[in-house]
């Protein structure tokens, strides 16, 4: 099955757009879990088993493993197999940023689809459509193409006008010339980009993030992200689910907060 039927499945299966950030900090991990050897695994687990009947899909941000050297890739590996095998059918998006020339945009790309295993990817579109086509040929994965980042200094280079119009939006638009399916990645910040990106793609997948501890608001970033079918947009949250008291509370919180306005 490829990536985007996964995904929308997943989405129908538990009625939820909630992408769950595994993005385990060493040092803000629960004590509980540090009297294992594989402390970040163990904490994951804990996460995956508690939400799994909230979420969409889950998004394991490279930084965070490559931070602990070896024994975090190696915990990477171990959440990414404890998935595949436990929970089949939920998507794993490995959000790991990537942009470089096509050479070696080959070499990421199998790394993330053929040694991780990842359903989806992140990466930036900035060094132009022959960068991301090594991605693009492994046919049933897919790959978010960041146009607006949900960081707050994302206006000073991505907003940056040309013709009139921010530099996000040219990027948008040039895209369409990949006749391959992609998704997009806007800020849920930015709820006025949310729905400028959504006018330009009435129809793609979109994933987004800033709810939760950047301080996106959940209201404006789900009317203006939906596609006609009340759907078709991931909100991921990390810390706000993560580190919460309740984690599968905090999951299903948010599940159902988001389709109070979808
Ligand atoms: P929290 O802020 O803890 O919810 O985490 C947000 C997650 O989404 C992190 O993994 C970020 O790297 C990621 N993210 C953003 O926060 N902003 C962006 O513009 C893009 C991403 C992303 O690509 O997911």
């Amino acid at each position: 099955m490829d990536s985007v039927t996964k995904i929308h499945k997943q989405i129908k299966k538990n009625n939820s757009l909630v992408c769950v950030g595994l993005d385990p900090d060493i040092s803000k991990i629960p004590l509980r879990f540090k009297k294992y050897k594989f402390p970040i695994f163990e904490f994951n687990k804990s996460i995956i088993d508690a939400t799994n009947d909230h979420v969409a899909v889950y998004k394991p941000n490279i930084a965070f493993y490559e931070a602990e050297g070896i024994e975090g890739l190696k915990q990477l590996k171990m959440t990414i197999t404890y998935l595949n095998k436990n929970y089949p059918q939920i998507p794993v998006v490995l959000d790991a940023k990537r942009a470089d020339v096509p050479n070696t945009a080959t070499y990421y790309a199998k790394a993330i689809f053929d040694y991780w295993n990842a359903d989806a990817t992140t990466l930036y579109p900035y060094l132009g459509i022959d960068s991301i086509i090594p991605y693009l040929e492994y046919k049933n994965r897919l790959v978010f193409l960041l146009l607006k980042t949900s960081n707050p200094d994302s206006s000073m280079f991505q907003d940056l006008k040309i013709a009139g119009k921010p530099f996000y939006l040219h990027i948008a638009k040039k895209l369409k010339n990949i006749k391959q399916a992609f998704g997009l990645f806007v800020g849920a910040t930015y709820p006025k980009e949310l729905e400028e990106v959504r006018s330009v793609y009435p129809a793609k997948l979109i994933l987004s993030a800033g709810i939760g501890a950047q301080g996106g608001e959940i209201k404006k970033a789900v009317v203006s992200g939906v596609d006609n079918k009340h759907g078709g947009i991931l909100f991921n949250s990390s810390r706000s689910i993560i580190y919460a008291q309740d984690p599968q509370k905090a999951a299903q919180n948010l599940k159902d907060e988001i389709n109070r306005y979808r």
